[in-house]
Parts: structure tokens; sequence; C-alpha cells
């Protein structure tokens, strides 16, 4: 099944909102296959980040990443990747929609709370980059056949 990276960024930790995000995501009825509580390196920011390392707000953004500790996540499930996209909302929370997590939580797109995977390539990535193997538990809720025909 398809797998999404999701990091609860430390905005999104100081503002205490680890728990009402983790619900968005299992209320739905995706399943959580990998959660660490971690500070986030330099190196391990800049590489997660690399694609925007030329863009102006790339060294400010490096700063905020590494500034407090972040919720990392790994969520299951079909069509994991884009749900999670329709449900973290917008990149900037001023467009994103009422009932998105940016939309109901946040004002400004250098503190937009949440990243999720943007494709699947993508996650694939961003999985290998943040977890090893091991910290990553396949399960089967005993929801399942109530979420899936
Ligand atoms: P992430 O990658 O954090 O899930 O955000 P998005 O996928 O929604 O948006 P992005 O890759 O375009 O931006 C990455 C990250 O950079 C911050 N940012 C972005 C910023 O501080 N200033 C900006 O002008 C932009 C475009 C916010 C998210």
């Amino acid at each position: 099944m398809e797998r999404s990276f999701i990091m609860i960024k430390p905005d999104g930790v100081q503002r205490g909102l680890v728990g009402e995000i983790v619900k968005r995501f299992e209320t739905k009825g995706f399943t959580l296959v990998g959660l660490k509580f971690m500070a986030v390196s330099q190196e391990l920011a800049e590489q997660h980040y690399d694609v925007h390392r030329e863009r102006p707000f790339f060294k400010g953004l490096i700063e905020f990443i590494t500034s407090s500790p972040v919720v990392a996540m790994v969520w299951e499930g079909d069509g994991v990747v884009g749900a999670s996209r329709a449900i973290i909302g917008a990149t900037n929370p001023l467009s994103a929609s009422p009932g998105t997590i940016r939309g109901d939580y946040g004002v400004t797109v250098g503190r937009n709370l949440i990243h999720g995977s943007d494709a699947l390539e993508t996650a694939q990535r961003e999985i290998a980059l943040w977890f090893k193997d091991e910290e990553l538990v396949s399960w089967q809720p005993s929801a399942q056949p109530w979420l899936y025909e």
C-alpha cells in the first residue's frame, strides 16, 4: 500500500497541535507505520529541502526546521500521498481552505505547521531519508475491513 512522509514542524509542536494533527490522519482511516519525536540536524534539514537550495527562503527554512523538535511520521493507505496534501492544505496558510490543517491553524508560509510528501517518488525518497527500515512497522489494523471493501 502507498506510504507518505508527514512531519509536524517546530511550530506545530510548540503550539501544542501534535495530538490534533495526528488525529486528523487517524480518523481519516490511514495507518501509522512510523513515528518519532526528534531534533533535526542541519545536514538532514538540508537534504530534505535540497530542491529549494537556491531559493531565497532556504536559509530561513533550515534555521526554522532545526530550531526546535519535530514529529516525523509515515502514514499508509490507499491514495495517502494525495489525500495527505488535501488534509494539509495549500502551502500558504492564508490561501489554505478552512478545514485543512494549515487553513485552520496557520497564517504565514514560513510557519505552515506541517510537511507532507508531494508525490509517490518524493515520499519514497523522504521515508528513506528520515527512517531506517527497522523503524517502520507493517501491521494490519482491525478496522481495515470496515475501511476497505
Ligand atoms: P512542505 O515541503 O514543507 O510540505 O511545503 P509545500 O510542499 O507545501 O511547499 P514548498 O515545497 O513549495 O515549500 C517548502 C517549504 O518552504 C517554506 N516556504 C515556501 C517559505 O518559507 N517561503 C516561501 O516563499 C515558500 C514558497 C514553506 C514550505
